[in-house]
């Protein structure tokens, strides 16, 4: 039976990756200079979404294609060391929403960076949709929607980086590599491993990092940058968040975390600055899973992080709207407010008191 599954499975990829690979090897016999592309990522884009777009922005230039990076909204101040992040249009800007509006008009290929469902950028969704342009869809997210003309899809990668890196040498064009492309990578896969710590942390991606290196990338650099570009207020902020809006259950081996408007108001919080404060939690000896509340304009967004083998994309898509991978999952909760939210979580934890004691006694 094993044998049988696990050649299944065998068959399965083998399909896909045949499947993918026929189809992404005709686009680049389509991708000459003069092309128009416009590239695109997720709301509140990360960086691996500002680094995948900026890295194959800088891949494209090289092959004689101008493309622009249009993202649904603002990147937060870390990321704006990448070379080309000036030059970013954001969607919820009134002047760049002319523009991006007419580039997409025209665009031959959008490019559709670090997500798998066009929802992911909401406001800009439409337009996507609605454009004649290729859409090639370049991502590791769970179950791809079915909007894309080309898929390069693994969600074994780690990051949408690693994919841009193995695309470029599948296409034979590691020369093409550079410090800047390289930095750009270097800085998505650093993140969406969690800097080399969470189980999506493969052999490829040192092998891929190893080659970054050697192409002339800085990593220590690129970890100061991101990392340790810290205003004040945002420490101050992790502070009070961590001193004062974080419980444990021990019973749950759960941390849970939550954010006020008020909160962000008081500490003067920017794009980006609630990013990675959910992963603390984590740090508590036998905690399984940690949940991060943020009380936004419209409505309570929820991050989630577990460790293995615990699946919190499931509990985020059973109870909060929500979903992603396997350790590292969003929802929101689009019934009350952050109070009715809490409840919401007290309620349900109980029914997911045995897989948790489950996994716990793996
Ligand atoms: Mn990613």
């Amino acid at each position: 039976m094993n044998k049988f599954i696990s050649n299944f499975a065998f068959a399965q990829i083998y399909f896909w990756h045949t499947y993918f690979m026929t189809s992404i090897s005709e686009l680049k016999a389509q991708l000459i200079p003069g092309t128009k592309a416009v590239i695109t990522a997720h709301y509140n884009p990360d960086s691996d979404a500002i680094g995948s777009t900026l890295a194959f922005q800088g891949y494209l230039a090289k092959k004689g294609i101008q493309a622009t990076v249009a993202v649904p909204s603002a990147l937060s101040a870390n990321l704006k060391w990448m070379p080309g992040a000036a030059d970013i249009l954001t969607y919820d800007e009134l002047l760049h929403k002319v523009q991006i509006d007419a580039l997409v008009e025209e665009a031959d290929f959008i490019f559709c960076l670090d997500f798998s469902g066009i929802q992911r950028l909401h406001n800009m969704a439409p337009l996507v949709r609605k454009s004649r342009a290729k859409k090639v869809v370049i991502d590791h997210h769970l179950d791809p929607e079915d909007f894309g003309d080309y898929y390069y899809h693994r969600t074994i990668a780690a990051s949408t980086c690693e994919l841009i890196y193995d695309l470029i040498l599948e296409w034979g064009d590691e020369n093409l590599l550079d410090p800047s492309i390289g930095s750009c990578l270097y800085s998505g896969i650093m993140t969406d491993t969690g800097s080399f710590r969470h189980p999506n942390t493969t052999a490829h991606v040192h092998t891929v990092v190893a080659a970054l290196i050697d192409v002339g990338v800085n990593t220590n650099e690129v970890h100061r940058k991101v990392f340790d570009s810290s205003s004040i207020d945002r420490l101050k902020f992790i502070g009070h968040v961590l001193g004062q809006r974080m419980d444990y259950l021990p019973e749950y081996h759960l941390a849970f975390m939550w954010i006020t408007a008020e909160d962000l108001t008081k500490f003067n919080s920017q794009a980006g600055d609630t990013e990675g404060i959910v992963n603390y939690g984590l740090q508590i000896t036998g905690c399984v899973w940690s949940i991060l509340m943020i009380e936004r304009p419209d409505g309570v967004k929820l991050s989630f992080r577990s460790i293995e083998p615990f699946a919190v994309n499931e509990f985020a898509s059973k109870y909060f709207e929500g979903g992603g991978h396997k350790n590292a999952s969003g929802g929101r909760f689009s019934g009350g407010s952050l109070v009715e939210a809490k409840k919401k979580l007290m309620e349900v934890l109980p029914l997911y008191l045995s897989e948790i004691n489950r996994v716990k006694n793996l």
